[in-house]
């Protein structure tokens, strides 16, 4: 047989149990590995799920072709007009994640130490349940192997990963957003990855899953693997995306570094003359990537970050991905020019869960210059046929808008005009600014710096946040959302927020990166956002200058505030528009019973928890004394920042 041609030793036998899926060529392309873990991980599955074959994808262009070729004659996506594009489609109930099918697996006795947080299956019974559901859940179709590195190559911040997946449209998506590991994985050899195994499972005549109800995302740490079938949103299939996250997360508490839910992006200011790096974590659909996105700065990366101590002191971050998995909603050429230029430039492109009329894709928001046809192509079309306004209606009655409000689109980062330099750094960024943000219509200021890295940590572990249609369930309701990472976090909370303490520990004061706030939400008592879209570019360029020592600050008691000359002057400079004082009394003020109310809302629920830092539970007496005794001074519940 060929393959004595390329081997000859012990492993023979397990390699050739995988002949009845892969052929030669691609046995060689394992054999070239070296890894016994990566042949026995890909047996494993391949002999449950029962594939009609598997493919193993390695870095070269033309498997990287084949994948995407797949996609479209598999009917997971239709090319549109301009080249390049495609679209997908996920089912019609597989719009968002999953959060009540997506636990955390962990020992019957160890549950309570995981809180109230943490939605947990006993491990035991969530395997048996989960490979169950992943018996033949693969029949006749052709199964994608690949290789990723988390992170740029040859870097110490880079993990690997391996994924086996029966959706062309997610190990295509998957090549757009990250980078390509299979000559790593042979350079680094070794047991020590990721593997995610996904199968969309039955399709549909439409090429979506079939059997939602038996969606599973099913995250191991023993074997730092998620398993997860019956689904085809990103956020739930694509094992580099969200289900990575958490087992890097569970790794990084472990070693002492960072992994977090945070864009990273340069600030300019606006003489350009020094460019400084900023890391942000937002809860989904709050700003982060359009943050990530200013006209004026350059991007890095805009969904998770890696961060890290250097020898020399310095906390450094890279992004741990290469593109982005963005929310389309209101990209437009007003609001987020960058990106509504590259969706209209003929490159590689997946839109998903938008209308399709004629070969054009259309979005809600996508500006005035568009005139939205009638009819087409969308997201319904699984549930309901080809679309057409007026006919289309969700469960509870309410008529269903042309494209989701969570369609989105998937590019690389580097066919971006603004992409930063430093994208592919093995080295990362020096990090000097880390900001908080959350959708909140009445508490917060549109920005405040922390008075150290500690109370810094509460700020963060304090975000709350309006719910939207990022992930099932109702919108509008305000969730707790410490640094924005909760839904991904797979440690006891407190370890978690421990962690973050410690980091900034060990890190000395001329290399600590400023903690700030910023709320892009907040509403005037009509009910109107105060500011417009890309006003955040002013908040940003404050706590750029903050960083350099340039402008004094008003300490008040949630924080340190601008002066209105300071933002004044740079909205006269960024947008030449004159920021008046009523607006700044109006929109700095410091709301002291909203506060307070929700510091008792975050105290409610971190008493709950067992191990939250005791440093936690200081700076939240230490906030609401503060809160009170300003209040107690200028006997008010709203203070104007002109107090202070
Ligand atoms: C988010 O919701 O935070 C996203 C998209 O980045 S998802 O892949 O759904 O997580
Ligand atoms: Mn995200």
């Amino acid at each position: 047989m060929a393959l004595e041609k390329w081997i000859n030793n012990e492993d023979l036998e397990k390699l050739r149990a995988l002949e009845k899926w892969i052929n030669n060529e691609d046995l060689e392309k394992l054999r070239a590995l070296e890894n016994p873990k990566v042949e026995k991980v890909i047996e494993e599955f391949l002999t449950l799920c029962k594939p009609a074959k598997a493919r193993v994808i390695d870095d070269s262009p033309e498997d990287i072709a084949y994948i995407r070729q797949l996609a479209i004659d598999n009917g997971e996506e239709m090319k549109v007009a301009v080249k390049g594009h495609t679209v997908h489609y996920d089912g019609f109930y597989d719009q968002a994640r999953d959060k009540k099918n997506t636990r955390l697996l962990v020992p019957a006795d160890e549950k309570e130490k995981y809180g109230q947080h943490i939605n947990t299956a006993d491990r035991d019974e969530g395997i048996k349940e989960v490979l169950e559901i992943m018996d033949g859940a693969m029949e006749g179709k052709t199964v994608l192997i690949r290789f990723f590195s988390l992170g740029p190559t040859k870097s110490k911040f880079s993990l690997l990963a391996l994924q086996l997946t029966d959706s062309a449209y997610v190990a295509h998506s998957e090549d757009i957003l990250y980078r390509m590991g299979y000559e790593e994985f042979k350079r680094r050899k070794g047991d020590d990855f990721f593997y995610l195994i996904h199968s969309a499972g039955e399709l549909t005549d439409k090429n979506v899953t079939k059997n939602v109800e038996k969606r599973r995302i099913y995250i191991d740490l023993v074997e730092n693997r998620v398993l997860s079938v019956n689904n085809q949103y990103a956020g739930n299939s694509l094992g580099l995306k969200k289900l990575a996250l958490r087992l890097a997360i569970n790794k990084a508490v472990n070693e002492d570094w960072l992994t977090e839910h945070m864009f990273i992006s340069a600030v300019w200011p606006l003489d350009k003359s020094r460019k400084t790096y900023f890391l942000g974590a937002f809860p989904s659909a709050c700003g982060k990537t359009s943050t990530a996105m200013i006209p004026g700065f350059t991007i890095v990366g805009d969904d998770i970050a890696y961060l890290k101590l250097n020898v020399a002191g310095e906390v450094k971050a890279v992004n741990i991905e290469q593109g982005i998995f963005g929310i389309i909603k209101d990209v437009n050429p007003d609001d987020d020019p960058e990106i509504y230029k590259n969706l209209c430039t003929p490159r590689e492109a997946i839109f998903s869960n938008v209308l399709i009329n004629e070969g054009t894709p259309y979005w809600l928001g996508m500006g005035k210059q568009v005139t939205v046809p009638d009819k087409g192509i969308n997201w319904t079309s699984s549930k309901l046929g080809d679309w057409e306004a007026g006919k289309h209606f969700d469960d509870e009655g309410n008529e269903l808008k042309f494209s989701h409000p969570n369609a989105r689109y998937t590019i690389r980062i580097e066919g971006l005009e603004n992409a930063d330099e430093a994208i592919h750094d093995p080295d990362g960024v020096k990090v000097s600014g880390i900001i908080y943000g959350g959708r909140d219509s009445n508490t917060s200021v549109p920005v405040y710096e922390s008075f150290s890295w500690e109370h810094g940590v509460f700020i963060g572990a304090s975000i709350e946040s309006e719910t939207t249609a990022a992930t099932l369930g109702k919108a509008g309701v305000r969730k707790h959302q410490p640094m924005a990472n909760l839904d991904f976090i797979v440690t006891p909370l407190g370890k978690y927020l421990n962690a973050h303490l410690n980091f900034g520990k060990r890190i000395d004061d001329t290399n600590r990166p400023r903690i700030f706030s910023t709320n892009y939400f907040l509403k005037d008592e009509n009910g109107r956002y105060f500011d417009e879209i890309l006003d955040k570019k002013i908040w940003l360029l404050w706590a750029e200058g903050r960083v350099h020592g340039e402008y004094e600050a008003i300490e008040t008691p949630i924080g340190l505030i601008p002066k209105f000359e300071d933002i004044a002057s740079l909205f006269k400079g960024a947008f030449d528009v004159d920021y008046t004082k009523e607006r700044y009394e109006a929109e700095f003020s410091i709301r002291i019973q909203k506060f307070l109310e929700k510091i008792e809302r975050i105290e409610t629920i971190f008493r709950a928890e067992k191990d939250i830092p005791e440093k936690f539970f200081v700076e939240l007496e230490e906030q609401k004394k503060r809160l009170l005794v300003a209040k107690e001074k200028f006997g008010s519940d709203i203070l104007s920042p002109l107090l202070f």
